[in-house]
Formats: C-alpha cells, sequence, structure tokens
C-alpha cells in the first residue's frame, strides 16, 4: 500500500481533495499548514516550492495542483469507478470538462477580485465570464453527472468549485440549474465526513 501524506489547511483547496481522499476510502496522514509563515517556510517550499495548499506526497514523490491530484487519485483507486477508462471516449469527454474546470475556476477568481474582462482578455483561456458560464450552465441544464450515468471526480471537483463561487464568493444566485445540480451530490457521504474532518483540523488549528 502507497503511503500518502496530505499537507492541508482545511480553508482552502485542500477541502477538495479531503473529499476525493474520502470518496476513495483512501488511509492517509495529515499535515495541517497554517497560512503565512508557515506555507512560506522553508521546510513546507521543500514540499511545495509554491507554498500553497494542498499538496500531496505518495511514497516520497509530491503532487500539487487540486486537478491533478484528483485525477491522479481517482487513477489510483479504480474500482471506486471515479475516471472513465482510458482510451474510452468519455476519457476524452472527461478531459475537455476537467480542463474547461480548471480555466472556469480562473473565470471565479477574476470575477471575485473584479478583474475586467476586456477586448485584451481575448487569448484568456476560459473566454470571458459569462460564456464561460453560459456554456456550463447550458451543459448541465437537466443532468446530474458531468459524463455518464455515474459519480465522477468531476462532478466531486465542479460541485465543489461551484460550492465555492455560491457561498464564498457570493458570485452566483443560491437558485438555478448550477444549484439544483450541486446539490445533488453535497450530500454525498464522503463530502460530509470530509467536512467534519476538517473542521476538527481547523479547530486543533486554532482556524475559526
Ligand atoms: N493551482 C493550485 C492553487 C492552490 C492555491 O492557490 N491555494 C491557495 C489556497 S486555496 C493558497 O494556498 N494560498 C496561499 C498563498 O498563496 O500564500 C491548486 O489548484 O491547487
Amino acid at each position: 500500500m502507497k503511503k500518502i501524506t496530505f499537507y492541508t489547511n482545511p480553508r482552502s483547496r485542500g477541502a477538495i481533495v479531503r473529499w476525493m481522499l474520502e470518496e476513495c476510502g483512501a488511509e492517509y496522514d495529515v499535515v495541517p499548514v497554517h497560512f503565512g509563515k508557515e506555507m512560506k517556510s522553508e521546510k513546507y517550499l521543500s514540499v511545495n516550492p509554491m507554498g500553497k495548499s494542498p499538496a500531496l506526497e505518495v511514497d516520497g514523490k509530491v503532487i500539487t495542483e487540486t486537478a491533478a491530484i484528483l485525477i491522479f487519485l481517482a487513477d489510483m483507486y479504480p474500482e471506486k469507478n471515479l475516471i472513465p477508462p482510458v482510451n474510452s471516449l468519455e476519457r476524452g469527454e472527461f478531459y475537455r470538462w476537467m480542463f474547461f474546470l480548471v480555466q472556469l475556476e480562473y473565470a471565479f477568481i477574476d470575477k471575485f477580485f473584479d478583474v475586467p474582462s476586456s477586448e485584451e482578455r481575448r487569448s484568456v483561456g476560459y473566454g470571458d465570464y459569462d460564456t464561460a458560464l453560459n456554456t456550463l450552465t447550458e451543459f448541465l441544464k437537466g443532468k446530474k453527472y458531468v459524463i455518464g450515468n455515474n459519480f465522477t471526480v468531476l462532478d466531486l471537483y465542479f460541485t465543489a468549485t461551484l460550492r465555492w463561487a455560491i457561498f464564498v464568493g457570493g458570485m452566483l444566485p443560491n437558485e438555478g440549474i448550477l444549484v439544483d445540480y450541486m446539490n445533488q451530490h453535497l450530500t454525498r457521504e464522503a463530502n460530509v465526513k470530509g467536512k467534519e474532518l476538517d473542521q476538527k483540523l481547523a479547530e486543533s488549528m486554532g482556524i475559526v
């Protein structure tokens, strides 16, 4: 069995990885990392030179970037059926929406910090905020899952990102197609357990 060490701050994108670790039924150690000094310390920079959370160490190899960690874990636990098989057409669709989401994440952050969409920004991968959001909304209309007929890591990542955009970012209305989609997955046992574990970790770190 591989040794997994999860470096996280429970108030970071680490919460998404936590959900995934629980979804996979993984066994892992947790190393809490505070924002600020500790995250930029020599010790943590030797794990993630970006000084950011989350990071996952698996048998001594470090993986950073939430999307990469999620895909890696989905492949590591094939029996959980959280990613379409390599070489299937669904795997192509999977990549499409995974890369779409990674860019949509920037659209949300730009919107949150009020970075203007303009002509000069037309080489930005996500296009413009409204088009990206409308594309997603149209795509998810009447759907429970992004791909096929079962929950995959894409649903986990989309749901967690939408949760952030709605509840933290306050940038989407708390109703409609995206919310209906999100609510179907938020109640998953692994998410509920992950949230509980993160809450306990936050308390032990003195984070309110
Ligand atoms: N591309 C990275 C982004 C990681 C990231 O920006 N994490 C934030 C918290 S959500 C962070 O650790 N910020 C602390 C800092 O930059 O000092 C990912 O997808 O994991």
